[in-house]
């Protein structure tokens, strides 16, 4: 069986990473929509890279927690025939033991580099404008998909979800697209669908089955079910 599982910022809550439109979440006090841009950006550069940097740094604070090591466990299992679609730009999928991620909106331990378009593994802080490793020009942005940016692996997660035989989310509002779309694309060529999240998302109707609470009991509940 082909499973294409999509996560968002709610699997990594448990882990202590903030969500983006629950009630503390990371934009507090403005709308994502309107700071997670490119506009946002070229305005405020030194305050993007600040707000950026530190959540880079949190990364060390954070650990995986079970719907993370859940779904590397089913990964060990199925092999390709699994394949995770993240919205988050942490890295706690890897750190739980999956291989087969792809970041459709950039990782934090990336930096990308406006000049010559290369993508380079970042450790440390951008808020000093280090020169690009590449080209030597200093225009290394945070390396993330903000509004009005076409998000990474297009291809590769369509022909996924047109052969895939489930399609699971797991933590996500359903608020962006193309994302928030992924459930239609998949049912409309025959995958069954499965929403796992602490509340109905905005399309939770559009899933053949949800189940609601937390993703550190619900992904491993749903993963020993199948396990068996
Ligand atoms: C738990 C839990 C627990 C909590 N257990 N659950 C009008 C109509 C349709 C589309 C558009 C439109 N106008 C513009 C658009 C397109 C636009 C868009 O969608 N806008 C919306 C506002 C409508 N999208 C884009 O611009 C995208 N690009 C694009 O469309 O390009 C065109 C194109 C596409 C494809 C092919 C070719 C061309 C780009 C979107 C980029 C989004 N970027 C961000 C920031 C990334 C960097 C960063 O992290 O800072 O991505 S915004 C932010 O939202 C981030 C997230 O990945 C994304 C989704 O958020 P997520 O993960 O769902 O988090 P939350 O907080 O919303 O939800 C958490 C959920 O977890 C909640 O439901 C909780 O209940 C739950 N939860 N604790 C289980 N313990």
């Amino acid at each position: 069986m082909k499973i294409v599982v999509l996560t968002g910022a709610g699997i990594s809550a448990e882990s202590g990473v903030p969500t983006f439109r629950d009630a503390d979440g990371l934009w507090e006090g403005h709308r994502v929509e309107d700071v997670a841009t490119p506009e946002a950006y070229d305005h405020q550069p030194t305050a993007v890279h600040r707000f950026y940097d530190a959540r880079r740094a949190a990364l060390h604070a954070v650990e995986p927690n079970p719907a993370h090591l859940a779904l590397a466990r089913l990964e060990a299992s199925l092999g390709d025939d699994l394949l995770v679609v993240t919205q988050n730009i942490d890295d706690l999928h890897e750190r739980g033991g999956a291989t087969r991620v792809l970041h459709m909106h950039g990782e934090l331990r990336s930096a990308l580099c406006r000049g010559c378009g290369a993508r380079i593994e970042w450790l440390g802080d951008l808020v000093d404008f280090p020169p690009c490793p590449r080209c030597g020009v200093s225009e290394l942005r945070p390396d993330v998909v903000w509004f009005g940016e076409i998000p990474y692996e297009m291809d590769r997660i369509l022909v996924a979800l047109e052969r895939a035989d489930l399609f699971v989310s797991i933590g996500t509002s359903g608020a962006v697209y193309p994302a928030a779309g992924f459930v239609q694309y998949a049912a409309d060529h025959g995958a069954r669908t499965l929403e796992l999240n602490l509340v109905p998302s905005d399309g939770t109707h559009l899933f053949h089955e949800a189940r609601h609470g937390s993703a550190s009991v619900l992904v491993p509940e749903w993963v020993d079910s199948l396990l068996g």
